[in-house]
């Protein structure tokens, strides 16, 4: 298989601890957020992913896949140890929202195409921009931390490691790197310890990455 991504993406960054859980080999293609007004916008990455955002995974069979969530789910069912989306319903459902909290409700509003519109279009000074990212932030982590009082284990549901981990890991690196105070989320700060020395997360992180600070 072969991943396009980039090191600090963090729904490449999923991608990369779903393959890496399931011990999946993958070449890594990486894919320049930045460079040159950003690599995903090229017409032959349009080919892969016409919505220009990374990751895409390109199967062994030659077929392109697209959003982090879909490719993991698409995972689970051709390698299912471990599985990350359990069978039982509830506990799915439990798992998913987790998930979709991290990925579906907070990611997009601080991906990297709205702050480019925040300081470009709109004009808005750096500041604004680590103000807006610092309250979504803030509400997203609250609502996750108590949630966890009904759902963790060791983990976020319960004992095993789900996608709901593989969603929030990405997004606490993200946090750390425009300074956010995790204090006030003890549950998330102790699942994410725990997490984050699992040789998956481990080999997952971005500075372990083949474009690490290009
Ligand atoms: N829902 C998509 C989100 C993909 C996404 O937002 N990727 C970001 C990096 S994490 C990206 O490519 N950003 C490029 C841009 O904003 O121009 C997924 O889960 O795959």
């Amino acid at each position: 298989m072969k991943l396009y991504g980039y090191w600090r993406s963090s729904a490449s960054y999923r991608v990369r601890i779903a393959l890496n859980l399931k011990q999946i080999p993958y070449e890594t293609i990486p894919v320049h957020l930045l460079k040159a007004g950003g690599e995903q916008k090229t017409e032959a990455y349009q080919q892969l992913n016409p919505a220009r955002l990374v990751p895409t995974l390109v199967t062994d069979d030659g077929e392109h896949l697209n959003q982090s969530l879909a490719i993991i789910e698409y995972l689970d069912a051709i390698a299912p140890e471990p599985r990350l989306i359990p069978e039982d319903p509830l506990t799915a459902a439990r798992v998913r929202t987790l998930a979709l909290d991290m990925s579906a409700d907070l990611q997009p509003i601080t991906n990297l195409r709205i702050l480019q519109y925040l300081t470009g279009e709109l004009n808005q000074p750096d500041e604004t921009k680590l103000r807006w990212i610092q309250h979504w932030v803030a509400q997203a982590f609250q609502a996750f931390e108590q949630r966890l009082g009904q759902t963790a284990g060791r983990y976020c549901v319960g004992d095993q490691v789900t996608l709901a981990d593989i969603c929030l890991v990405p997004q606490v690196y993200n946090a750390q790197r425009f300074g956010i105070d995790l204090a006030p989320y003890p549950r998330i700060q102790q699942i994410v310890a725990a997490l984050n020395v699992l040789p998956a997360f481990v080999d997952a992180k971005p500075e372990a990455q083949i474009d690490a600070n290009s």
